[in-house]
């Protein structure tokens, strides 16, 4: 497993170049992404040299987990309160920045992410197929609140991938707000982690505003989910080019 802030600079986002590129991603009130159409993407200055890259990625597990609501945390739009299946696959899509440290390249990351719901996926043999095609990684979603979902992702992970296709694998937990009532022990995690070498992330998918008034909220909330991403998104194509770290 990579250490984190092994490839990506983290403190890079709060220095004057990060804070520049954020705010052409950010909302005017600074506290949730934008979302961009196909052909009017972020309009970054020139001069500040920054590459695109694009990544799919997709997510996966059991329905009610928290799928689509992680989608609309992460490209920060609303959340939904109740929980409605979700009719066959949506994409959506987001932009982080990034520094790489050991090439002191900017890097915009364009992420498109496939959300099937669950039931769909069960109906429809063509979904999983769509999502998987040209595939570069996979978030692993159980909630901490339903011990079942958790129980369900070596399962999932053996379904949808094998060890050497070189898809970069994350495991998020989900309702961490409701942590207080968890089914899901740090014991679980750490063995999930050891047995796999995979991170296992967390995420509160509680509106922006509830959020706000409880932690700071803002987009500090995604910042941890979209850097860890970023970097192991990054650090597969590194091993893919064959490159030294
Ligand atoms: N408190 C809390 N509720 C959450 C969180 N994430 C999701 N939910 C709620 O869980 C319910 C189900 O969420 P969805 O995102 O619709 O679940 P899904 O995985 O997309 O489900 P399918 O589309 O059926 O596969 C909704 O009522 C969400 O509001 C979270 O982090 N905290
Ligand atoms: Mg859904």
């Amino acid at each position: 497993m990579i250490v984190p802030g092994s490839l990506l600079d983290l403190e890079w986002l709060r220095s004057n170049e990060g804070s520049q590129i954020l705010n052409c991603l950010l909302h005017r009130n600074g506290t949730r992404l934008r979302q961009f159409g196909l052909l009017d993407g972020p309009q970054i200055p020139s001069q500040l040299n920054v590459e695109e890259v694009t990544y799919k990625v997709m997510l996966a597990g059991k329905t009610g987990v928290g799928k689509t609501s992680t989608v609309a945390k992460l490209t920060g739009t609303d959340v939904p309160l109740t929980h409605n299946e979700t009719p066959g696959l949506q994409t959506s899509n987001l932009y982080w920045p990034g520094k790489i440290k050991h090439l002191g390249k900017t890097v915009l990351f364009n992420i498109h992410l496939f959300d099937a719901g669950e039931a769909a996926l069960k109906r429809y043999d063509h979904i999983l197929p769509a999502c998987k095609d040209g595939v570069d990684g996979i978030l692993f979603l159980f909630s901490f609140v339903d011990k079942g979902s958790f129980d369900e992702i070596p399962q999932l992970l053996t379904r949808l991938t094998n060890p050497d296709d070189g898809v970069c694998k994350i495991v998020l937990g989900t309702k961490f707000d409701l942590h207080a009532h968890s089914e899901v022990t740090q014991r679980d995690i750490r063995d999930l982690e050891n047995n796999w070498q995979i991170p296992v992330l967390r995420i509160r998918n509680v509106q922006h505003s509830q959020q706000a008034e409880t932690s700071g909220g803002g987009v500090g909330d995604v910042t941890p989910v979209l850097n860890t991403l970023c970097e192991h998104l990054w650090h597969r194509d590194v091993v893919i080019s064959g490159k030294n770290l």
